[in-house]
């Protein structure tokens, strides 16, 4: 049977891949919600029939907008949020109204309305491992954030979580490692150099480079979402990855050869502030109990394809780029 699914932040990079996802794998149709701050893009959601998708541009956090729109759905796919760490290093307000009364605003209506609630959260929740740490994040590790913006991620996580136990809302929730893919924004770690390099600028890697993200392709990340939402346990987290463990100079050193430059033509610049050392995932309980793999297996390909992506797609990021530099440039970075 198809599903009406209320999807928040869909028109911003993993939220759009995910409606895309939902549109070729179901019958499901789709409301998207979000605010179209910077980071989201009507355009990433072109190409979807009319009959299938439709966009609400409004803000998470206001309780109007958001109970009518839960009254009207099946389930409520929640990605909307502020994303980036080092934005919630220069001001973190955005992050608190975005990430906590946001998705306190939306398990409210989720409570009132008795409808199925599934939250998008991230590894960085957990803090962060040592390089040489045998031990990977799992469901028990113990909440650690760093950072404002993971925080506010650990915060929304535990709301949904006292919302199950306290109020009986029907919902699960899934922590997921670095994704990568097309439209991601320029702001990011993959796309800031890949586009730096279109623009002759040297990568920029902060303190050693040798810190180490998890990598998963965001198609995974789509396909792992839907699992859940379909077949996941009521009240139960479930951690996404899909063992990408790379340093960032390993990653800086790949793009640069796949876009015909010398390994050693980066640069070290000033570290973030509280930069975590290394996520790293076990993603055994999404495979062994939901029967879940990822199909991007191969991380140099799928890089390959995200760099021919942001080639073919400048008027996707053109626009935003040379302000965003320009942020990074008076931070020393
Ligand atoms: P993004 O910044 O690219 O997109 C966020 C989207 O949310 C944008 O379309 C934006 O307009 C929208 N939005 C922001 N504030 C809003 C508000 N108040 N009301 C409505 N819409 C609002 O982020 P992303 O990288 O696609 O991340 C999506 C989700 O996935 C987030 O919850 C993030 O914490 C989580 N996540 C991201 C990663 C990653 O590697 N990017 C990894 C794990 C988890
Ligand atoms: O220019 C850069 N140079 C650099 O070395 C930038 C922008 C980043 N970095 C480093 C910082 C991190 O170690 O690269 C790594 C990745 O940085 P980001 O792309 O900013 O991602 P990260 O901070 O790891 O967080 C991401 O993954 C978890 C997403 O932005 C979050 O939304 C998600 O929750």
């Amino acid at each position: 049977m198809s599903r009406h699914l209320l999807v928040t932040g869909g028109a911003g990079f993993i939220g759009s891949h995910f409606v895309h996802h939902v549109v070729e794998h179901t019958d499901d149709t789709v409301t998207v919600l979000d605010k179209l701050t910077y980071a989201g893009d009507e355009a990433f959601l072109d190409g979807l029939s009319d009959s299938r998708v439709s966009l609400v541009v409004g803000d998470v956090a206001d309780a109007g907008i958001v109970e009518d729109l839960v009254a009207k759905s099946d389930a409520i796919v929640h990605f909307a949020a502020e994303s980036h760490n080092d934005n919630s290093l220069s001001d973190p307000s955005p992050f608190l109204r975005t990430n906590l009364i946001g998705t306190f605003t939306l398990l409210e209506a989720a409570r009132r309305h008795e409808k199925r609630f599934h939250h998008i959260s991230t590894d960085e929740v957990y803090g962060d491992l040592e390089l040489d740490d045998p031990e990977r994040f799992s469901e028990t590790t113990a909440y650690n954030p760093s950072s404002p913006y993971s925080a506010t991620k650990a915060g929304s996580d535990m709301l949904v979580r006292a919302w199950v136990r306290s109020f009986g809302v029907q919902a699960t929730l899934s922590n997921c490692s670095n994704n990568y893919g097309p439209r991601q924004h320029v702001e990011k770690f993959i796309p800031r150099q890949i586009t730096n390099l279109i623009d002759g600028i040297r990568p920029r890697l902060y303190g050693a480079g040798q810190n180490v993200r998890d990598w998963i392709h965001v198609d995974d990340h789509s396909s792992a979402v839907l699992k859940v939402l379909d077949e996941g346990r009521i009240g139960e987290t479930y951690l996404i990855g899909a063992d990408g463990e790379k340093s960032n100079r390993e990653v800086v050193e790949l793009i640069l050869e796949q876009m015909g430059r010398q390994k050693g033509d980066f640069d070290l610049v000033t570290d973030r502030p509280g930069h975590d050392l290394r996520y790293a995932i076990d993603p055994s309980r999404l495979r062994e109990e939901l029967g879940w793999e990822p199909r991007f297996r191969d991380f140099e390909s799928g890089l390959a394809a995200t760099i021919q992506w942001y080639r073919d797609h400048e008027r996707f990021w053109r626009p935003q780029k040379a302000a965003v530099e320009a942020k990074y440039a008076a931070a020393g970075q």
